[in-house]
């Protein structure tokens, strides 16, 4: 079955009537060319300062074999590109994220934005889900738990198969059984042009793919969100700094880490409070 592809400004209730269906669809056009040329320079740049495979995820040796011994990763975008904060305000994704995931949180945050850069004669990436970042939530609760995360590879250039577009498995979001076994043959590839997104959610199986080439990098970024209660893969509370985020929207700030967790208990008190500063 090949993933469905449609254009960022389909009727959402469609958008969602496939991602429920399959658990992933590619959005053509989410991002804006003038975004997306900027944020591909910036991200071309910042990455000479990164070696390949130096990226583990936190994991040592076992998050290397994950990522990839010639990808180069990274994370904290803001840093490098204030254009970061413009993405995360884009409507549809955040519709999306509303959508799958405010029915199980009272709020979200970012989990990572990161550069994604798979280089030339690389191998397939492991298939995995993304939701088993949490294996307390999701292993007891599955297939029926709550929706986590909800993840977006975006197309910085042009991704065919052959340099490592990501592999999917549409409906892998519902097997009844988790530990089902998976395999490339399953999978199929996410094409996309600049600006078009694979949008998923974290039950999905997916992987990033085998780049073929012996001369080109597969340069694709990832955004994604994590319910509110869960501790996300990247540090942006830390990262950025009041002052790095001024002039942001609340809501930038809130999915940046610098605002409680919204409680909709009565009787929930505020949580991660932050009261005096500087004294
Ligand atoms: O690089 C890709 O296409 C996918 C990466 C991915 O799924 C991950 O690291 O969780
Ligand atoms: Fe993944």
């Amino acid at each position: 079955m090949p993933i469905h592809r449609i254009s960022a400004s389909s009727d959402l209730e469609e958008i969602l009537g496939i991602l429920n269906e399959e658990g992933g669809l590619i959005l053509e056009g989410l991002y804006s060319a003038r975004l997306i040329d900027s944020m591909r320079d910036a991200i071309i740049l910042a990455s000479e300062k990164f070696k390949p495979g130096e990226a583990t995820q936190g994991l040592g040796a076992p998050g290397n074999d994950f990522v990839g011994e010639n990808t180069i990763r990274f994370s904290s975008i803001g840093k490098i590109t204030s254009d970061y904060f413009k993405m995360l305000d884009n409507e549809v994704f955040r519709s999306i994220a509303d959508a799958l995931l405010l029915p199980h949180c009272a709020s979200y945050w970012v989990n990572t934005a990161q550069a994604m850069l798979i280089g030339p004669n690389s191998e397939a990436q492991p298939l995995h889900r993304d939701c088993l970042n949490w294996p307390q939530v999701v292993v007891p609760s599955w297939p029926d738990g709550p929706e986590l995360t909800v993840s977006s590879m975006i197309a910085l250039e042009p991704i065919t198969e052959e340099i490592g577009a990501t592999r999917v498995i549409p409906g892998s979001h519902r097997w009844p059984d988790l530990g089902q076994r998976v395999h490339a043959d399953m999978t199929v590839g996410a094409e996309m042009g600049p600006g078009d997104a694979l949008v998923y959610t974290g039950k999905l199986v997916h992987g990033g793919g085998a780049n073929l080439t012996s001369d080109r990098w597969r340069r694709a970024m990832h955004l994604s969100y994590v319910v509110g209660w869960l501790t996300p893969e990247e540090s942006s509370p830390i990262d950025y700094s009041d002052e790095d985020l001024t002039g942001q929207s609340e809501d930038v700030k809130r999915v940046l880490g610098h605002r409680s967790y919204i409680s909709d208990s009565p009787s929930a008190g505020g949580l991660w409070l932050r009261h005096a500063k500087g004294i």
